[in-house]
Protein backbone atom coordinates (compact mmCIF):
# COMPACT_ATOMS: atom_id res chain seq x y z
CA UNK A 1 0.00 0.00 0.00
CA UNK A 2 1.61 3.38 -1.02
CA UNK A 3 -0.02 6.34 0.83
CA UNK A 4 -0.10 9.75 -1.02
CA UNK A 5 0.28 12.62 1.78
CA UNK A 6 -0.10 15.75 0.24
CA UNK A 7 -0.85 19.49 0.80
CA UNK A 8 -4.13 20.70 -0.90
CA UNK A 9 -3.20 23.98 -1.60
CA UNK A 10 0.49 24.17 -3.94
CA UNK A 11 2.40 27.13 -4.70
CA UNK A 12 1.59 30.65 -3.50
CA UNK A 13 -0.76 30.11 -0.24
CA UNK A 14 2.02 27.09 0.54
CA UNK A 15 2.08 28.39 3.91
CA UNK A 16 -1.59 28.85 4.46
CA UNK A 17 -2.31 25.61 2.94
CA UNK A 18 0.26 24.17 5.69
CA UNK A 19 -1.34 25.45 8.50
CA UNK A 20 -4.86 24.28 7.45
CA UNK A 21 -3.37 21.16 6.42
CA UNK A 22 -1.69 20.58 9.38
CA UNK A 23 -4.73 22.08 11.62
CA UNK A 24 -7.06 19.61 9.99
CA UNK A 25 -4.42 16.83 10.85
CA UNK A 26 -3.98 18.06 13.97
CA UNK A 27 -7.37 18.00 14.89
CA UNK A 28 -8.46 15.15 13.57
CA UNK A 29 -4.96 13.43 12.93
CA UNK A 30 -6.30 9.86 14.21
CA UNK A 31 -10.16 10.12 12.53
CA UNK A 32 -7.89 11.36 9.51
CA UNK A 33 -5.50 9.03 9.74
CA UNK A 34 -7.53 5.99 9.38
CA UNK A 35 -9.78 8.24 7.36
CA UNK A 36 -6.57 8.40 5.11
CA UNK A 37 -5.74 4.54 5.76
CA UNK A 38 -9.47 3.57 4.86
CA UNK A 39 -9.62 5.77 1.86
CA UNK A 40 -6.07 4.65 0.48
CA UNK A 41 -7.65 0.61 0.56
CA UNK A 42 -10.35 1.73 -1.48
CA UNK A 43 -10.02 -0.40 -4.74
CA UNK A 44 -8.72 2.71 -6.91
CA UNK A 45 -7.19 4.93 -4.28
CA UNK A 46 -3.82 4.09 -5.58
CA UNK A 47 -5.41 4.90 -9.13
CA UNK A 48 -6.01 8.03 -8.03
CA UNK A 49 -2.56 9.01 -6.33
CA UNK A 50 -1.13 7.68 -9.57
CA UNK A 51 -3.31 10.11 -11.82
CA UNK A 52 -2.46 13.07 -9.57
CA UNK A 53 1.17 12.11 -10.45
CA UNK A 54 0.50 11.87 -14.26
CA UNK A 55 -0.96 14.99 -13.95
CA UNK A 56 1.61 16.66 -12.59
CA UNK A 57 3.93 15.57 -14.76
CA UNK A 58 1.61 16.02 -17.87
CA UNK A 59 1.28 19.99 -16.59
CA UNK A 60 4.60 20.56 -15.89
CA UNK A 61 7.04 23.18 -18.46
CA UNK A 62 9.96 22.47 -16.70
CA UNK A 63 10.75 18.66 -14.72
CA UNK A 64 14.11 18.18 -12.62
CA UNK A 65 14.82 15.36 -11.24
CA UNK A 66 17.08 14.27 -8.00
CA UNK A 67 17.60 10.85 -7.04
CA UNK A 68 19.72 9.53 -4.63
CA UNK A 69 21.09 5.55 -4.28
CA UNK A 70 17.23 4.53 -3.57
CA UNK A 71 16.25 4.89 -7.22
CA UNK A 72 18.88 1.87 -7.63
CA UNK A 73 17.89 -0.48 -4.62
CA UNK A 74 15.44 -2.24 -6.36
CA UNK A 75 18.62 -3.15 -8.72
CA UNK A 76 20.29 -4.63 -6.32
CA UNK A 77 23.15 -1.60 -5.42
CA UNK A 78 23.50 -1.59 -1.81
CA UNK A 79 22.02 2.28 -0.15
CA UNK A 80 24.41 3.93 2.00
CA UNK A 81 22.51 4.35 4.77
CA UNK A 82 20.16 1.03 4.38
CA UNK A 83 20.69 -2.07 6.29
CA UNK A 84 23.38 -3.10 3.70
CA UNK A 85 25.17 0.13 3.60
CA UNK A 86 28.12 -1.01 5.41
CA UNK A 87 31.08 -2.65 3.56
CA UNK A 88 32.91 -5.07 6.34
CA UNK A 89 33.00 -2.52 9.22
CA UNK A 90 33.33 0.67 7.40
CA UNK A 91 30.36 3.28 7.16
CA UNK A 92 30.55 5.28 3.69
CA UNK A 93 31.84 8.77 5.38
CA UNK A 94 35.38 6.43 6.70
CA UNK A 95 36.71 5.47 3.08
CA UNK A 96 34.80 8.22 0.91
CA UNK A 97 37.23 10.76 2.18
CA UNK A 98 41.05 12.16 1.03
CA UNK A 99 42.49 11.57 4.51
CA UNK A 100 40.79 7.76 4.17
CA UNK A 101 42.84 7.22 0.88
CA UNK A 102 45.83 9.18 1.98
CA UNK A 103 46.32 6.60 4.84
CA UNK A 104 45.47 3.32 2.54
CA UNK A 105 44.86 3.65 -0.78
CA UNK A 106 44.67 0.04 -1.44
CA UNK A 107 41.71 -0.29 1.52
CA UNK A 108 39.89 2.28 -0.44
CA UNK A 109 40.27 0.59 -3.64
CA UNK A 110 39.26 -2.73 -2.95
CA UNK A 111 36.22 -0.76 -1.64
CA UNK A 112 35.57 0.79 -4.81
CA UNK A 113 36.93 -2.66 -6.78
CA UNK A 114 34.14 -3.98 -4.57
CA UNK A 115 31.24 -1.67 -5.75
CA UNK A 116 32.28 -1.93 -9.36
CA UNK A 117 31.27 -5.71 -9.22
CA UNK A 118 28.11 -5.07 -8.01
CA UNK A 119 27.04 -2.33 -10.13
CA UNK A 120 28.85 -4.12 -12.97
CA UNK A 121 26.47 -7.06 -12.68
CA UNK A 122 23.48 -5.47 -12.12
CA UNK A 123 21.28 -3.41 -14.34
CA UNK A 124 18.58 -0.53 -13.97
CA UNK A 125 15.42 -1.31 -12.95
CA UNK A 126 11.97 -0.03 -13.67
CA UNK A 127 12.51 3.56 -12.16
CA UNK A 128 15.69 4.90 -13.97
CA UNK A 129 13.96 3.29 -17.73
CA UNK A 130 10.53 5.49 -16.94
CA UNK A 131 12.58 8.53 -16.25
CA UNK A 132 14.88 7.71 -19.64
CA UNK A 133 11.62 7.70 -21.59
CA UNK A 134 10.29 10.80 -20.12
CA UNK A 135 13.31 13.47 -20.95
CA UNK A 136 12.15 11.27 -24.83
CA UNK A 137 8.87 12.88 -24.47
CA UNK A 138 9.41 16.34 -22.67
CA UNK A 139 10.82 19.26 -23.84
CA UNK A 140 12.21 20.11 -20.64
CA UNK A 141 13.57 17.16 -18.34
CA UNK A 142 16.56 16.63 -16.31
CA UNK A 143 18.61 14.46 -13.59
CA UNK A 144 20.64 15.48 -11.20
CA UNK A 145 22.07 12.82 -9.36
CA UNK A 146 24.47 11.94 -6.37
CA UNK A 147 24.75 8.43 -7.28
CA UNK A 148 27.86 7.09 -9.05
CA UNK A 149 26.56 3.91 -10.83
CA UNK A 150 26.02 5.37 -14.10
CA UNK A 151 22.67 3.87 -14.61
CA UNK A 152 20.66 7.20 -15.17
CA UNK A 153 22.80 6.76 -18.61
CA UNK A 154 22.49 3.19 -18.96
CA UNK A 155 19.01 3.36 -18.91
CA UNK A 156 19.08 5.69 -21.42
CA UNK A 157 19.08 9.57 -20.09
CA UNK A 158 21.18 11.72 -21.70
CA UNK A 159 20.54 14.96 -19.20
CA UNK A 160 22.07 13.60 -16.70
CA UNK A 161 24.50 15.66 -13.62
CA UNK A 162 26.61 13.81 -11.57
CA UNK A 163 26.90 15.81 -8.80
CA UNK A 164 29.20 13.25 -6.89
CA UNK A 165 31.30 11.96 -10.13
CA UNK A 166 31.58 8.64 -11.74
CA UNK A 167 32.62 5.10 -10.65
CA UNK A 168 33.82 4.27 -14.23
CA UNK A 169 36.08 6.73 -14.44
CA UNK A 170 39.47 6.70 -12.21
CA UNK A 171 41.78 10.16 -11.84
CA UNK A 172 45.56 10.73 -12.33
CA UNK A 173 46.53 12.20 -8.23
CA UNK A 174 49.31 13.95 -10.02
CA UNK A 175 48.03 15.44 -13.20
CA UNK A 176 44.68 15.21 -12.92
CA UNK A 177 44.11 13.26 -15.84
CA UNK A 178 40.94 11.54 -16.15
CA UNK A 179 40.24 7.99 -17.36
CA UNK A 180 37.57 5.86 -18.34
CA UNK A 181 38.35 2.84 -16.79
CA UNK A 182 35.52 -0.41 -16.81
CA UNK A 183 37.67 -3.19 -15.74
CA UNK A 184 36.43 -5.63 -12.94
CA UNK A 185 38.31 -6.00 -11.18
CA UNK A 186 40.88 -3.69 -11.51
CA UNK A 187 44.14 -5.25 -12.40
CA UNK A 188 46.56 -4.77 -9.65
CA UNK A 189 45.17 -2.68 -6.57
CA UNK A 190 45.96 0.24 -6.13
CA UNK A 191 46.46 1.34 -10.04
CA UNK A 192 48.22 3.61 -11.19
CA UNK A 193 48.36 6.28 -14.11
CA UNK A 194 49.45 5.04 -17.74
CA UNK A 195 51.14 8.35 -18.72
CA UNK A 196 53.32 9.17 -15.17
CA UNK A 197 52.99 6.22 -13.26
CA UNK A 198 51.23 8.34 -10.30
CA UNK A 199 48.16 6.96 -8.02
CA UNK A 200 45.27 6.33 -9.64
CA UNK A 201 41.75 7.52 -7.63
CA UNK A 202 38.45 7.11 -8.18
CA UNK A 203 37.15 9.84 -10.17
CA UNK A 204 34.14 10.75 -7.91
CA UNK A 205 33.83 13.69 -4.97
CA UNK A 206 34.69 12.46 -1.53
CA UNK A 207 33.12 14.14 1.68
CA UNK A 208 34.99 16.83 2.61
CA UNK A 209 35.68 17.81 -0.84
CA UNK A 210 33.81 20.72 -3.46
CA UNK A 211 32.12 19.76 -6.23
CA UNK A 212 33.12 20.73 -9.23
CA UNK A 213 32.05 24.70 -9.76
CA UNK A 214 30.36 24.06 -13.36
CA UNK A 215 28.22 21.02 -12.12
CA UNK A 216 27.29 22.88 -8.97
CA UNK A 217 25.97 25.86 -10.75
CA UNK A 218 24.31 24.22 -13.17
CA UNK A 219 22.04 21.95 -10.52
CA UNK A 220 21.38 25.27 -8.66
CA UNK A 221 20.66 27.08 -12.12
CA UNK A 222 18.37 24.12 -13.05
CA UNK A 223 16.62 23.40 -9.84
CA UNK A 224 15.70 27.26 -9.80
CA UNK A 225 14.15 27.14 -12.85
CA UNK A 226 12.10 23.89 -13.32
CA UNK A 227 7.86 23.97 -12.12
CA UNK A 228 8.20 20.43 -10.72
CA UNK A 229 10.90 18.61 -9.21
CA UNK A 230 10.60 14.97 -8.29
CA UNK A 231 12.56 14.16 -5.17
CA UNK A 232 13.59 10.41 -5.16
CA UNK A 233 15.69 7.31 -2.86
CA UNK A 234 17.88 9.94 -0.85
CA UNK A 235 17.88 10.60 3.00
CA UNK A 236 17.93 14.60 1.96
CA UNK A 237 21.19 14.78 4.16
CA UNK A 238 24.49 15.02 2.50
CA UNK A 239 24.99 18.87 1.54
CA UNK A 240 24.79 20.35 -1.13
CA UNK A 241 22.81 17.89 -2.78
CA UNK A 242 20.27 18.34 0.04
CA UNK A 243 20.22 22.05 -0.32
CA UNK A 244 18.78 21.90 -4.10
CA UNK A 245 15.25 20.88 -3.73
CA UNK A 246 14.70 23.87 -0.95
CA UNK A 247 16.50 26.14 -3.81
CA UNK A 248 13.74 24.33 -6.45
CA UNK A 249 10.92 25.32 -3.59
CA UNK A 250 12.32 29.02 -3.15
CA UNK A 251 11.75 29.29 -7.01
CA UNK A 252 8.17 28.06 -6.46
CA UNK A 253 8.56 25.08 -7.86
CA UNK A 254 5.78 21.83 -6.80
CA UNK A 255 8.13 19.15 -5.01
CA UNK A 256 7.18 15.55 -4.94
CA UNK A 257 9.38 13.19 -2.77
CA UNK A 258 9.28 9.36 -3.53
CA UNK A 259 10.39 7.21 -1.02
CA UNK A 260 9.41 4.57 1.12
CA UNK A 261 10.47 6.28 4.50
CA UNK A 262 10.30 10.25 5.65
CA UNK A 263 13.46 12.19 5.43
CA UNK A 264 14.33 15.87 6.64
CA UNK A 265 12.68 16.92 3.16
CA UNK A 266 9.60 15.53 4.05
CA UNK A 267 7.68 18.52 5.50
CA UNK A 268 9.07 20.70 2.98
CA UNK A 269 7.31 18.96 -0.08
CA UNK A 270 4.03 19.16 -1.69
CA UNK A 271 3.60 15.41 -2.40
CA UNK A 272 4.70 12.02 -0.85
CA UNK A 273 4.68 8.74 -2.60
CA UNK A 274 5.69 6.81 0.42
CA UNK A 275 7.04 3.35 -1.65
CA UNK A 276 9.79 2.38 -3.80
CA UNK A 277 10.17 4.09 -6.51
CA UNK A 278 10.58 1.20 -9.19
CA UNK A 279 6.93 0.92 -8.53
CA UNK A 280 6.05 3.94 -7.79
CA UNK A 281 7.36 5.62 -11.44
CA UNK A 282 5.50 2.58 -13.65
CA UNK A 283 2.16 3.75 -12.19
CA UNK A 284 3.03 7.20 -12.77
CA UNK A 285 3.89 6.49 -15.91
CA UNK A 286 0.69 4.08 -16.67
CA UNK A 287 -1.51 6.94 -15.08
CA UNK A 288 0.07 9.57 -17.63
CA UNK A 289 -0.33 7.07 -20.90
CA UNK A 290 -4.36 6.76 -19.17
CA UNK A 291 -4.93 10.29 -18.98
CA UNK A 292 -2.89 10.42 -22.60
C1 LIG B 1 31.45 19.75 0.61
C2 LIG B 1 30.53 9.97 -3.84
C3 LIG B 1 32.58 21.82 0.78
C4 LIG B 1 31.54 9.02 -3.28
C5 LIG B 1 29.38 11.09 -2.00
C6 LIG B 1 31.39 18.70 8.45
C7 LIG B 1 32.69 18.67 8.00
C8 LIG B 1 32.99 18.58 6.62
C9 LIG B 1 31.96 18.54 5.69
C10 LIG B 1 30.71 18.59 6.19
C11 LIG B 1 30.41 18.68 7.51
N1 LIG B 1 29.11 18.70 7.66
C12 LIG B 1 28.61 18.64 6.47
C13 LIG B 1 29.57 18.56 5.58
C14 LIG B 1 29.44 18.51 4.23
C15 LIG B 1 29.36 17.02 3.78
C16 LIG B 1 28.05 16.41 4.25
O1 LIG B 1 26.99 16.76 3.78
N2 LIG B 1 28.17 15.43 5.20
C17 LIG B 1 26.94 14.77 5.69
C18 LIG B 1 27.23 13.31 5.96
C19 LIG B 1 26.47 15.46 6.94
N3 LIG B 1 29.35 17.21 2.37
C20 LIG B 1 30.54 17.22 1.77
O2 LIG B 1 31.60 16.95 2.29
C21 LIG B 1 30.45 17.60 0.31
N4 LIG B 1 31.48 18.55 0.02
O3 LIG B 1 30.58 20.09 1.39
O4 LIG B 1 32.49 20.54 0.20
C22 LIG B 1 33.26 21.60 2.05
C23 LIG B 1 34.56 21.17 1.96
C24 LIG B 1 35.21 21.06 3.18
C25 LIG B 1 34.56 21.28 4.40
C26 LIG B 1 33.24 21.70 4.40
C27 LIG B 1 32.57 21.85 3.23
C28 LIG B 1 30.71 16.37 -0.60
C29 LIG B 1 29.61 15.39 -0.43
C30 LIG B 1 29.76 14.27 -1.47
C31 LIG B 1 30.39 13.04 -0.87
N5 LIG B 1 30.37 11.95 -1.85
N6 LIG B 1 29.38 10.12 -2.93
C32 LIG B 1 31.03 7.61 -3.22
O5 LIG B 1 29.86 7.36 -3.50
O6 LIG B 1 31.86 6.75 -2.90
S1 LIG B 1 27.99 11.28 -0.97
C33 LIG B 1 27.14 9.77 -1.06
O7 LIG B 1 26.40 9.71 0.14
C34 LIG B 1 26.12 9.66 -2.17
O8 LIG B 1 26.57 10.22 -3.36
C35 LIG B 1 24.93 10.42 -1.58
O9 LIG B 1 25.07 11.79 -1.77
C36 LIG B 1 25.09 10.14 -0.10
C37 LIG B 1 24.17 9.04 0.30
O10 LIG B 1 22.90 9.61 0.38
P1 LIG B 1 21.67 8.91 -0.40
O11 LIG B 1 22.03 8.71 -1.82
O12 LIG B 1 20.49 9.70 -0.05
O13 LIG B 1 21.61 7.44 0.23
P2 LIG B 1 21.13 7.01 1.69
O14 LIG B 1 21.51 5.58 1.85
O15 LIG B 1 21.53 7.98 2.71
O16 LIG B 1 19.51 7.08 1.58
C38 LIG B 1 18.84 6.24 0.67
C39 LIG B 1 17.39 6.71 0.70
O17 LIG B 1 16.67 5.96 -0.28
C40 LIG B 1 16.71 6.49 2.05
O18 LIG B 1 15.95 7.64 2.38
C41 LIG B 1 15.78 5.29 1.78
O19 LIG B 1 14.59 5.36 2.55
C42 LIG B 1 15.48 5.47 0.31
N7 LIG B 1 15.14 4.23 -0.41
C43 LIG B 1 15.55 2.97 -0.13
N8 LIG B 1 15.00 2.10 -1.07
C44 LIG B 1 14.26 2.87 -1.93
C45 LIG B 1 14.36 4.23 -1.53
N9 LIG B 1 13.73 5.22 -2.18
C46 LIG B 1 12.96 4.89 -3.27
N10 LIG B 1 12.85 3.60 -3.73
C47 LIG B 1 13.48 2.58 -3.10
N11 LIG B 1 13.34 1.33 -3.56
Amino acid sequence: MNLLIYNEYPGKSRKAGKDVFDFCIFRTNTLSYFLLVRLSRRPNAGRRTDNKGGVLVQNARHIVVLTGSGISAESGIPTFRGKDGLWRQYRAEQLATPAAFDRDPRLVWEWYDWRRGIIGAKQPNPGHNVLAGWEKRRASFSIITQNIDGFHQKAGSENVIELHGNIWKVRCTEEGTVFDNNEIPIGNLPPHCPDCGALLRPHVVWFGESLEMGVLSDAFRLSGECDLMFVIGTSALVQPAASLPLAAREAGSVLVEINPDTTPLSPAVDFSFRGASGEILPRIETALKVSG
